[in-house]
């Protein structure tokens, strides 16, 4: 194993929370990630690099190790599955609720509900253990459009403010789980580079701490 650590990062939304955050726990990225069309970065720490990845890659990239650590939502972490990575830390940034919703005061119109969603194991999870017959249908986007277009009786998807579901006409259900932005660490590199990133973690735990 190389004697750095990468660190994967989810673009998007997770991002702009998680720079702040490395920057409470000194850590910075060489240069502007929003100025540069690169995915790998150097930081201050010399034996520290980033890469800036899509969310739902992240747990792929550490449970394979191409990373040492990485920094998603838990949402895509339940999603993927766990294996072969640890959750050493709640981040607590980005939280939100993953949520069934539905037309306003509407019945399901079909026997076997139909549900919409892009969290297709967290959905057939949820539904079975509700003792719910369920279809459950991949979408990659724009899961609200799904119930006003028939295609659906429901949706699981994520609800903060629930200001999307009400603009599309639409109601939050049963709370499926609360998420928050977690730090999971490949099992092989807790052991191997432990020296490594036991001083990493305990920055990273400090500025969460630091925050509340
Ligand atoms: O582009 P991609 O399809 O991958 O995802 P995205 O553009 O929906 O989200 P992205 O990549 O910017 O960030 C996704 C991650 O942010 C999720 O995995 C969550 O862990 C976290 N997060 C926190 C959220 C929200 N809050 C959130 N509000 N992700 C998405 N939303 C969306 C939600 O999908 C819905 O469309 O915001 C809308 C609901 O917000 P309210 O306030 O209207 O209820
Ligand atoms: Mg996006």
């Amino acid at each position: 194993m190389s004697k750095q650590l990468i660190l994967a990062l989810s673009k998007g939304r997770i991002l702009d929370e998680t720079l702040p955050l490395l920057a409470d726990a000194g850590i910075w990225p060489a240069e502007d990630l929003s100025k540069s069309r690169k995915l790998l970065f150097d930081t201050n720490l010399p034996d520290v690099k980033l890469v800036v990845i899509r969310a739902t890659d992240v747990p792929t990239y550490v449970q394979l190790g191409a990373a040492d650590l990485g920094i998603a939502g838990k949402d895509v972490l339940l999603e993927h599955g766990a294996e072969g990575l640890y959750e050493p830390l709640d981040l607590e940034i980005a939280r939100c609720k993953l949520m069934t919703a539905g037309i306003t005061g509407a019945e399901p119109a079909h026997a076997r509900r139909r549900v919409a969603t892009k969290f297709v194991s967290v959905a057939r999870r949820y539904y079975a253990e509700q003792g719910i017959q369920a279809e459950v249908i991949k979408l990659y986007g724009a899961m609200e459009l799904a119930p006003l277009m028939n295609l659906a009786d429901e949706i699981v998807d994520i609800v903060d403010t629930g200001n999307t579901l009400r603009a599309n006409g639409m109601e939050p259900r049963e709370k499926i789980a609360d998420i928050s932005t977690r730090l999971v660490v490949n099992q092989a590199a807790m052991t191997m580079k432990h020296d490594r990133l036991k001083p990493l973690l305990n920055r990273l735990r400090e500025a969460v701490t630091s925050r509340r």
